[in-house]
């Protein structure tokens, strides 16, 4: 078969997903052969014939038989799915020491933001050998982030955070697509990753311009929006404190537990009358229309730093 046909193997998953596809073909194209040199033996053999009465042929009735061959695809169907759901969900959660990137995508082009604030457009370098978590958002409509030489494909919904991790492996550079359709110009919103050894990455990265983290940028909404005036600890209002709160199970008023996680820390920010935390009023003002997407996205990574830390500013 000719591997050829497909593109670059350039990430661990890569590996992963292929060995998957060609265990699929190779199984259906065993079974194809199997019923297909089924039929053509019983074809032959048990073909009408002159002098044969139609309903002499004996009817194989055998429980044994049903049992195996029920019991066999049974097995396979099981096989099938637990390997298919192994190699999909490790697609889903990062290594707690994966890079962050951010991804915002936006008719009709990507803009990347790498951990360290370094900015691109249509444009993303990553090192091998480490583990890369993508945040991917959107500012208008559903795009989806494909990277064929990784094999990770995820939608990017306007509204909502997800995420894809992925870990290169071979250096080179390789399409990126966007795989839903956007608009009139869906067609040209591609870009480049470039992939590059630890060495040449941090020496790529040197004469980049520094620029601000995407949880600087949310430390300096922060004060700016005016998130500070109630959540420092100095206010005189009371507000929750943000200080440790990401990742946390936080009681509402109304009695639920909630996980403190993006998606909750967004809707806090932009649907603060839905969850309100126990023992707080509902006086948090709805930041819908104020702030732009990508300053949520921000202000949530500037909170998931303060959960990390543990400690405030
Ligand atoms: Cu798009």
């Amino acid at each position: 078969m000719n591997r050829a046909a497909l593109p670059d193997q350039a990430s661990t998953q890569a590996v992963a997903f292929d060995q998957l596809f060609w265990t699929m073909v190779g199984f259906s194209v065993l079974i194809v052969l199997l019923v297909g040199a089924l039929i053509f033996v019983f074809s032959l053999r048990f073909r009408a014939r002159t002098g044969v009465p139609r309903k002499s042929v004996a009817v194989l009735e055998s429980r044994r038989v049903e049992i195996f061959w029920t019991a066999a695809t049974a097995f396979f169907a099981v096989f099938f799915f637990w390997y298919t759901s192994t190699v999909t969900l490790d697609t889903v959660e990062a290594p707690p020491d994966a890079m962050e990137y951010h991804v915002e995508a936006k008719q009709w082009m990507w803009k990347t933001r790498h951990p360290s604030g370094v900015r691109e457009i249509n444009a993303m370098h990553v090192p091998t050998g480490r583990p890369v978590t993508v945040f991917l958002n959107s500012q208008d409509v559903i795009h989806s982030f494909f990277v064929p030489a990784f094999r990770i494909k995820k939608d990017v919904v306007p509204g909502r955070t997800s995420t894809v991790w992925f870990e290169a492996t071979k250096p080179g550079t390789y399409p990126l697509f966007c795989t839903e359709y956007c608009g009139t110009n869906h067609a040209v919103m591609t870009g480049e990753v470039t992939v590059m050894t630890p060495a040449d990455y941090a020496a790529w990265l040197e004469t980049r311009a520094e620029g601000e983290t995407l949880a600087a940028t949310g430390a300096r909404l922060f004060t700016e929006a005016g998130c500070s005036g109630c959540h420092a600890e100095a206010s005189q209002v009371h507000a929750p404190d943000l200080s440790g709160l990401f990742g946390r199970d936080r009681p509402l008023a109304n009695g639920d537990i909630v996980t403190a996680d993006t998606a909750y820390i967004r809707d806090a920010i932009l649907l603060p009358e839905r969850d309100i935390a126990a023992g707080f009023e509902p006086i948090m003002p709805n930041f819908t229309g104020i702030l732009e997407d990508g300053e949520v996205e921000a202000l949530v990574a500037y909170i998931r730093t303060l959960g990390q830390e543990g400690l405030g500013q």
